[in-house]
């Protein structure tokens, strides 16, 4: 026989004895924690654990944007979770529904919130159609539970329940995703948050009023389906934050005065500006730690590349409506953003009609800019999320994906998280219109007008037609 098959299946055996003794028989199944499924996309109550909690002292729960946190029981002084990775229809905006794999219900799957010195043990149990894994993004953990199916340990099988266990050794924000098929299975919506809190007062970690935290991700959704395209890598059409679109994203409220951290982190497959409008910010943390104070440097903009955590803090000093957003524009935009021709500037003046005698439903799209379409009543295929939608008090909003918005009142109570409603703006601090009259109207080039020449350009132009109306 070849010895080296023969190795190869020395470790295969000794990988099997691995799995009998980490994956959960029927008997021990019964004395899992319950697994608790989240049926509502809406942004849950920050949820406080009841009576002891464990290591360290009270904390300031964070408030996962349209998420939960996920319960866990205390058992001989373990915090025990449940996670189980399964098909779920996720509601991205009411009306527009996408078949995801996730966890216990919804995806994101929820955040798992413990505090520094924690051990925590996480039963996975494995209800998709294939194999998975979990990995820790951040972690500070023994090597065979770092989740990398292969490498740190074999495949949850379809139906199995895995065990994992760590002490929470690192305060901080992190995540958690699979790293088994993991561009499906990522495409398809797993992934999750972690925070760990600080067990004692930290010196580079502040007390803050209010904590929120969320993931980039996108989706590829074909207008009218209802399952994502897993291959795409970079031309997704659904631009999310914690799988949702504005308007459909919980806004971050504030009392005027408080100090509010942010923890974003990116699972997409690109970067993105994240840029918040009224307010200065510092990034205080990343997913390898506190930023120190002298490192810090303030922005109103950071950008969270791939695989990146980014925590922020700011005074909600300003009151309003603020938009905070991703800085790309088209990552604001919904199911059409992509692939529609550029229109500006082409006069379709007498061709709509004997287009329409062919195409009854033939309309013209963006030859004076898109900003119509964030009211235009169009029919759309069923399930299909409009590419600007959202309406403010002044009027459409004309965004669509990676958009909320920071309301920072006055009288918002400590600890209120529902939203205020539109901010009144105080008379006269509000850009107004100045009676002036009418503005001329843009000059429209002629339908027939040649394209003009670089400079320089030898082509022989037309004598009679120069374009130009005078
Ligand atoms: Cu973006």
């Amino acid at each position: 026989m070849n010895p080296s098959l023969n190795r190869r299946h020395f470790f295969a055996g000794a990988a099997a004895t691995a799995v009998a003794a980490a994956s959960v028989n029927r008997v021990a199944l019964a004395a899992l924690p319950e697994a608790v499924q989240q049926t509502s996309a809406d942004t849950a109550a920050p949820w406080t654990p009841p009576g002891v909690t464990g290591a360290g002292r009270p904390y300031n729960p964070v408030v996962t944007l349209n998420g939960w946190t996920l319960p866990w029981r205390m058992r001989d002084g373990v915090k025990e979770f449940h996670l189980v990775a399964e098909p779920v229809v996720r509601e991205v905006a009411p009306g527009f529904m996408v078949n995801m794999w996730g966890y216990n219900g919804q995806s994101p799957g929820p955040t798992i919130e413990v505090v520094e010195g924690d051990r925590v043990r996480l039963y996975v149990t494995n209800r998709l159609p294939e194999h998975t894994t979990i990995h820790w993004h951040g972690q500070r953990l023994p090597n065979g539970m770092d989740g990398v199916g292969g490498l740190n340990q074999p495949q949850i099988p379809v139906g199995k329940t895995f065990v994992y266990e760590f002490v929470a050794r690192r305060p901080g924000t992190f995540m958690y995703h699979p790293h088994a098929d993991e561009m499906v299975q990522m495409a398809m919506g797993m992934m999750g948050l972690w925070i760990t809190h600080p067990k004692q007062k930290h010196p580079l970690i502040a007390d803050v009023q209010r904590d929120y935290c969320f993931l980039l991700n996108a989706f590829d959704v074909e207008p009218g389906s209802m399952t994502p395209q897993v291959n795409t890598m970079l031309e997704h059409n659904i631009w999310a934050w914690n799988s949702r679109v504005f308007p459909a994203i919980t806004p971050l409220v504030a009392r005027l005065g408080e100090r509010v951290r942010v923890r974003v982190g990116n699972l997409t497959m690109t970067n993105h500006p994240i840029h918040i409008h009224g307010i200065e910010f510092e990034v205080t943390g990343t997913d390898g730690g506190p930023v120190p104070p002298g490192a810090r440097w303030p922005e109103v903009s950071t950008d969270v590349a791939v695989g990146q955590m980014r925590q922020i803090e700011f005074i909600a000093d300003e009151p309003g409506d603020w938009a905070m957003h991703c800085h790309k524009s088209h990552h604001t935009m919904g199911a059409m953003g992509h692939a529609v021709p550029t229109m500006i500037g082409a006069d379709h003046r007498g061709l709509v009609k004997p287009l329409q005698r062919a195409a009854a439903d033939y309309m013209v799209m963006g030859e004076r800019g898109m900003a119509d379409m964030g009211e235009m009543q169009m029919e759309l295929p069923a399930n299909t999320f409009p590419m600007m939608t959202g309406t403010g008090p002044y009027g459409p909003i004309e965004m669509g994906g990676m958009f909320t918005t920071l309301k920072v009142r006055a009288d918002q109570k400590a600890g209120d998280y529902s939203d205020p409603g539109d901010y009144a703006q105080p008379p006269g601090t509000q850009a107004r219109l100045v009676d002036t009259g009418d503005a001329p109207a843009a000059p429209r080039p002629a339908a027939s007008a040649p394209t003009p020449s670089p400079a320089g350009a030898t082509v022989r132009k037309p004598a009679a037609n120069t374009g130009h109306h005078h």
